[in-house]
Order: structure tokens, then sequence, then C-alpha cells
């Protein structure tokens, strides 16, 4: 009951749209695929719901997709509807089946693949295609889907020759298919990939890296759950060889990823579920990921401080840290929108956060988004560390209370520039276990 109150509040009301983790709160996005077209940063979700009244749903609630796109470093923004499962063609109506998608540019045309329930029930899931000259959309869907291919979780890969291919789960396997000049129709049949590990596996996500086919995937560990694994070839359609997890289980649900390199950085995209603490009402995710010098990939932690790089004029959530001490972050409370805070903030305890961009040194005040339930102390923003450069100074005043929301401002000791790790530090009068409570900090 706890969840689903949680989770009410947050379909309602949570509109936070930055690029930590998750990345938007106000709807639950599932199976990220991320595309970079024309250097700006995409992603391609499908979207969990609660079940609306009377409606069974089976397994997962998921009635249609969003897309959204990564603006000014930092925030998401969110391009409404792409289709709704009752747009579908060739799909069967109120079925709640709409899993993974992906996005391709072939030329100056954006493709949109993505599963669905068949209405003449010829099998489990179709994969479908849509057309477009934005990669936003509106897409024009093909009246039928892709004869021949089955599945889920459709992944593209476009070869450096211009050939497509589209990878897809099914029956436990993973499969690939060429796709014609087209992109609407399949060149020959799917085949099963060779050289895949033992163990359920699906979530396909294919990618061409210094010459070499990656195909990336979800693959779980009988005792472990859901991890994300990858092999390589070098032959698109395999076989493959095996090389390693990219991710270790997270949780007792599934993991779905995609990988891009944007900005010059590798990016994992993956889900979680932390708002609802259900595993069938997920949030994407995102984290750094690196190559080695090998070609090997480096095992990615999940970190709630994610990929967005906060300017001035942008909110610093400071709850979604690099680091925390003798503090602890909460669901916000009060009228304030949905989301965290940091709280339980002790004497000396701090909360680092890596990547603030102070430009050219314009911001001349910071404001603190507060509530305290008496009056305790300070708090001080420094550069690096702790210990690090002084540059404001905040007391901690009775706001009213614990859920009372106040936006107070002070004036920065002198001019930062540049790309900076910020280090909040709580500092309380006469050692009370409660400085204040602070949900996100604002250059000006
Ligand atoms: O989101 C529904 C299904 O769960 C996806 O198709 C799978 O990859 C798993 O994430």
């Amino acid at each position: 009951m706890k969840n689903l109150i949680i989770t009410l509040f947050a379909c309602i009301v949570l509109q936070t749209l930055y690029a930590q983790n998750p990345l938007v709160t106000h709807l639950y996005t599932a199976d990220p695929t991320a595309r970079v077209f024309d250097n700006k940063l995409y992603v391609y979700p499908s979207c969990d719901a609660i079940p609306p009244k009377g409606v069974k749903a089976p397994r997962f609630c998921m009635p249609g997709y969003h897309s959204f796109s990564l603006e000014n470093g930092n925030t998401w923004k969110d391009h409404g509807s792409v289709l709704d499962q009752n747009e579908v063609p060739w799909g069967k109506k109120n079925s709640y089946s709409m899993w993974a998608p992906d996005c391709i540019k072939k030329g100056d045309k954006y493709y949109y693949y993505y599963p669905a329930q068949p209405k003449d029930e010829s099998a489990f899931r179709r994969i479908g295609v849509g057309v477009s000259k934005s990669p936003t959309g509106p897409f024009k869907w093909k009246k039928s889907y892709i004869k021949g291919l089955d599945g889920i979780d459709p992944g593209l890969l476009l070869d450096d020759d211009g050939t497509a291919y589209i990878f897809y789960a099914g029956g436990k396997t993973l499969k690939v298919a060429k796709l014609k000049d087209n992109m609407k129709e399949i060149d020959g049949n799917g085949m099963k990939i060779e050289g895949l590990p033992a163990g359920y596996v699906e979530g396909p996500f294919p990618l061409k890296h210094k010459g070499k086919y990656y195909l990336t995937f979800a693959h779980v560990f009988p005792q472990e759950g859901y991890t994300i694994a990858y092999a390589t070839s070098n032959n698109p359609m395999g076989p493959y060889q095996y090389q390693g997890k990219i991710m270790d289980n997270i949780g007792n649900g599934t993991n779905h990823h995609s990988i891009v390199k944007y900005n010059n950085k590798w990016i994992l995209f993956y889900h979680w579920w932390e708002i609802s603490g259900y595993n069938k009402l997920r949030s994407m995710r995102a984290d750094y990921m690196e190559f080695n010098k090998d070609g090997t990939i480096k095992k990615v932690k999940p970190t709630l401080r994610g990929i967005g790089t906060p300017k001035v004029n942008d909110t610093i959530q400071v709850d979604r840290y690099s680091e925390i001490s003798s503090a602890k972050t909460e669901f916000v409370g009060g009228n304030e929108p949905k989301g965290w805070m940091v709280c339980d903030t002790r004497m000396m305890g701090y909360v680092k956060f890596n990547r603030v961009d102070f430009g050219n040194g314009e911001a001349t005040k910071i404001k603190a988004r507060v509530a305290c339930g008496q009056r305790n102390g300070s708090f001080e923003v420094r550069l690096g560390h702790f210990k690090g450069k002084l540059i404001a100074t905040f007391p901690a005043e009775f706001t009213g209370g614990w859920n009372q929301w106040e936006t107070i401002e002070t004036e920065l000791t002198e001019k930062v520039k540049g790309v900076q790790n910020i280090v909040v530090v709580f500092k309380s009068d006469w050692g009370a276990d409660k400085v204040v409570n602070l949900n996100w900090l604002l250059l000006q």
C-alpha cells in the first residue's frame, strides 16, 4: 500500500527532469534506448504504468512510448507520446504490451521499431516500424508488422557500408536479421546468434567500436538475476564470443540497457525502480562507461549522480550525490514538488556533487531550498573537498518545520569559473543531529 501511495504521487506530481538518476520522475520509463543524432542525445524508453481500474494488465502494464532529448547538458525534455497502444495498426487493443523500442537514422529519415501484441494472435509479440523526418516524430506507421520477425526488444545496427541489422529476442535466444534497404522488410530469415552463454538472454543492443561488433544484452544468472553482459565478433551476425558483465545485478527485476558515445564519453543507459519500490514501475538511468585499451568494457557501478552537468541557473539536485557522509536522502515532504532531499544532516556531515559548470564566473549568488525545524547552525558550500575553498555560507534558521520549505540566498564570496565539484558541509551549533533539510541549490 505504501508503495502504491508513493507510486501515485510519482505519477501525478513529480515533474523533475534533470539528468541525474533517475532521469525523469514524472513518468515511469523503462528499457531506455539512447541514440545520438546530429550531436544531440535522445532516449527512447518504454513506459510502465499503474494498471487502470478494472484492467488486469499482464506482467507489465505498458501502454505506449514517449521520447526525450537532453537539453543544455542537464535537462531531459519530454517530447510527448510517440505511439499509443491503440494506434498500432496491427495491434491488439488495450493489450498494454508496448515493450522495449529502438530508433535509428538512415539517410535523412528516422525509423522507430517497436514490439506489440498482434491482433491476429500469430505470436507473443511482433515488431512494427514507423518512419519520420524528425527524431521525435510524428512517425508514419507501417500498416502491418515486419513479416518474419516474432519476438521482443528490437536493437538496430547500421553498419558502415549502409547495411542495417535488426537484433531481437525470442524464445530465450537472441536473433538477428538483415534489413532490406527500405528498412521495413527483412532480407532472408531471422537467425539465432551463435556463441552466446547459457542462461536466459534478452534486450540485445549492438554497436560497433574500433571495427569490432559488440553485442550487449541482458543475461540472467539463476542465482544473481539480471545482469548486463556483452560478447564480440568480427561479423555482425556472429558467431559471438562472450566477454563478461558490464553491470552486475542491481535488484530483483529486469534490467535493459543501451550504450552511446556522446560528447566523447560513453554512456550506459539502463533502468531501476527507486521511485516506486516496485520492479514493474521502472525509471531510466544513465552512468558513464569506459572501454579498456584492449577493447574490453569496464564494469559500470550504478550511481545516483548520473551524467548531467548543471550550469548557472540550473537546479543542482544535491540529493543525487557523488558522495555523502553523516547525512542521508529521503523523499521530500510538504508541498514541495516530489523528489528527494538531503536530511539527517549531522555536525560535519557533507554531501558532494561532482561536475557543476560555473561558466566564466557569471554567478554572483547561490540559492538553497531548505526546511528547518529549529535554529541549528549553518551550512557551507566548498569547492572540491569538505575542507576545500569556502564559496558560500548559509545560516540554518527555523522555517516553520522540517517540511516547511523556503528559498534562501547568499552572495558567493568570489568568482568561480569552470566545471567544479562542490561539497555542502553541515555545521551544528550545539551538536544537534539535524542541521537542515536541503532540497536543491541554484547558482545565479
Ligand atoms: O519492459 C518489458 C520487458 O522487460 C523488456 O522487453 C525486457 O527487455 C525487459 O526489460
